[in-house]
C-alpha cells in the first residue's frame, strides 16, 4: 500500500467510514473514494450496497460508505460530513421514513452535490422518505432518484457521470454501460419469436 493509500485509509478510519473500491473493502480497497456513500442506518445497506456495486464494478469509481443518522446522533453527523476526505465530489444519501439525511447534508456541504435515494419502508412504502427529499426547500436542493432499488441504481449511475465531467476514462464506462443495457433490448428481441410460440395460449 503507497503512503497517500495509507493516509487515505487512515483518514477513513477517522471519519468512522468504510473504503470500498472494485479491488476489495477497508485495507484491501484501493484508491481515492471520489463519492461519498452514506445511509441513516445499516438496515439501508442491502439497498445501497446496489449502489456501491455499480460504482465499483460498472465504473472502477472508490467509494467511501458511513451510516450517519440525523434522528439518532446528529452532532456525529455533522462531524463526519465536515470532514470528508477532499477527493469525495459527490453524496449519494439513503433514508427511510421522515428522510432528512440528504436534505441535511445538502445545507452542511454547499459545495457538494447531494443524490438521494428514498428507501421503501414501513408503513407508507417509501412515498414519506421521497417527499422529504423531493420537497426541499429553495437554497439546499437534492437531486432525488426514484425509491427503492432502481433509485440506488440510478444513484451511482447519475453520481459516476457527476465525476467524469472531469474525467474523460469515466465517460468512455458510461458509454460501455449504455451499450449493455442497448445488447439487452437486442438479445430480447432475438429470443422474442421463441418466446411467443412458447407462451401458453388463452384459446382453447
Ligand atoms: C432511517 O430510519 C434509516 O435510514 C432507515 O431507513 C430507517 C430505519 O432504521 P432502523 O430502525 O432499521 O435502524 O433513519
Amino acid at each position: 500500500m503507497s503512503d497517500v493509500e495509507k493516509a487515505l485509509h487512515a483518514s477513513a478510519v477517522h471519519a468512522h467510514g468504510v473504503l470500498v473500491s472494485a479491488e476489495g473493502v477497508g485495507e484491501a480497497a484501493r484508491g481515492e473514494p471520489r463519492v461519498l456513500v452514506t445511509m441513516g442506518s445499516d438496515s439501508d445497506l442491502p439497498l445501497m450496497m446496489k449502489a456501491v456495486d455499480t460504482l465499483r464494478y460498472e465504473f472502477g469509481i472508490t467509494c467511501l460508505v458511513q451510516i450517519n443518522s440525523v434522528h439518532r446522533d446528529l452532532r456525529t453527523v455533522v462531524e463526519h460530513i465536515d470532514s470528508l476526505p477532499e477527493s469525495i465530489q459527490v453524496i449519494i444519501a439513503c433514508a427511510g421514513g421522515a428522510a432528512h439525511l440528504p436534505g441535511n447534508i445538502a445545507d452542511l456541504r454547499a459545495d457538494l452535490p447531494v443524490i438521494g435515494v428514498p428507501r421503501d419502508l414501513g408503513a407508507l412504502n417509501g412515498i414519506d422518505a421521497l417527499l422529504s427529499m423531493v420537497q426541499m426547500p429553495e437554497g439546499a436542493p437534492v437531486a432525488v432518484m426514484a425509491i427503492g432499488s432502481a433509485g440506488a441504481i440510478n444513484a451511482a449511475i447519475h453520481a459516476a457521470k457527476e465525476v467524469a465531467i472531469g474525467d474523460p476514462t469515466l465517460k468512455t464506462r458510461l458509454q460501455v454501460y449504455a451499450e449493455k443495457r442497448k445488447a439487452r433490448v437486442a438479445n430480447q428481441n432475438h429470443s422474442l419469436e421463441q418466446k411467443l410460440l412458447d407462451y401458453p395460449s388463452s384459446h382453447s
